[in-house]
């Protein structure tokens, strides 16, 4: 594997998925697999589960890590082809992947979406620059539209807990008080569409995804009629695709409260974290015994783990 960004990059999904779970039963198998190989994470926005997840991941494969915060520590980095780089950008791309590709075995890195430039966003344009000039594996550590450690993680999640061969999933739009990327959810979809499981998409009018995603989907603007009979309620806030990262007002009837939850057939609660309390979901949903996202949260180790093991191996 000599990228991990999308789906797309995934040969075998149920095979990754049990290569997980058997990680997550012995963590410390392969430990002597990352001996002498360094795994470089790049931030370019705040992180706590991702950041040490996959830390994590990398020390139980025997692997060193290091971290850079590029935004508040490193050079402001070009990314324009041609560009006289006579203003605010101090060092372009070429170099920066060039010389992090020397340090480290593997990169991981993390970008986050303008909500200004659709255009950009949805090409991945730092992402994959920074691929394009490197010479060793990227993992995306979420990107402007996807964030596929997390949606692995969250099918190994959903593995774990379903009790019928195929739940009802639902993907739940709820409130939050600023503009988020569309990551999460377009990844949440792909990803779970190439599992066995009945999928339902509820989010308020004017926060339609980008079809490219939906296509397929069921898809409605009744939340309480969406939660009925769910075995999995999979919450997470995004702002408009249409008219690009707005967000609209009023919609605080859309958190997931346990009066809503009673509507489901004793469904799990799903978050990706952070969640804002009593904005998103509730206090009472999130310390139900039915909330699942600090097991979301534990699987990221795993999700890591398997994809830096296939990359250690030079596997598909
Ligand atoms: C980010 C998002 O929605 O993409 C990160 C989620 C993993 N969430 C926030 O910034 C709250
Ligand atoms: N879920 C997730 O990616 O969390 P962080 O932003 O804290 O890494």
């Amino acid at each position: 594997m000599k990228k991990f960004t999308s789906i797309t990059d995934v040969n075998d999904l149920k095979s990754l998925l049990s290569i997980a779970q058997e990680l997550k039963s012995n963590p410390f198998k392969n430990k002597l697999l990352g001996e002498n190989k360094t795994l470089g994470l790049l931030f370019f926005n705040p992180s706590l589960r991702t950041r040490l997840s996959t830390q994590k991941a990398a020390m139980n494969l025997g692997m060193n890590v290091i971290v850079m915060n590029l935004n508040n520590d490193g050079w402001a980095i070009e990314f324009g082809d041609g560009t006289v780089m006579n203003q605010g950008t101090q060092e372009h791309i070429k170099e920066a992947a060039g010389v992090v590709s020397q340090y480290c075995d593997i990169i991981g890195i993390r970008t986050f979406a303008s909500l200004t430039n659709k255009a950009d966003d949805y090409q991945d344009s730092v992402l994959t620059n920074f691929i394009k000039h490197s010479t060793v594996p990227v993992i995306s550590l979420e990107s402007a539209t996807l964030h596929p450690l997390q949606s692995l993680a969250d099918l190994i999640t959903i593995a774990e807990h379903k009790i019928i061969d195929k739940p009802k999933v639902v993907l739940t739009w709820a409130p939050h008080p600023r503009a988020l990327p569309q990551s999460v959810s377009n990844s949440f979809i792909e990803w779970v569409k190439q599992t066995d499981v009945d999928l339902t998409i509820t989010h308020p009018e004017g926060y339609e995804l980008n079809e490219e995603f939906t296509q397929g989907v069921e898809i409605s603007y009744d939340q309480e009629k969406a939660f009925e009979n769910a075995d999995f309620i999979y919450a997470k806030n995004w702002s408009c695709y249409r008219d690009y990262g707005k967000t609209l007002n009023n919609l605080d009837h859309w958190v997931v409260s346990e009066e809503k939850m009673k509507l489901t057939n004793n469904a799990k609660f799903m978050h990706c974290l952070p969640i804002r309390r009593n904005v998103v979901a509730t206090d009472q949903v999130l310390d139900a015994p039915s909330s699942l996202v600090l097991e979301q949260a534990n699987n990221r180790t795993f999700a890591a783990q398997a994809v830096l093991l296939k990359m250690l191996r030079d596997e598909d």
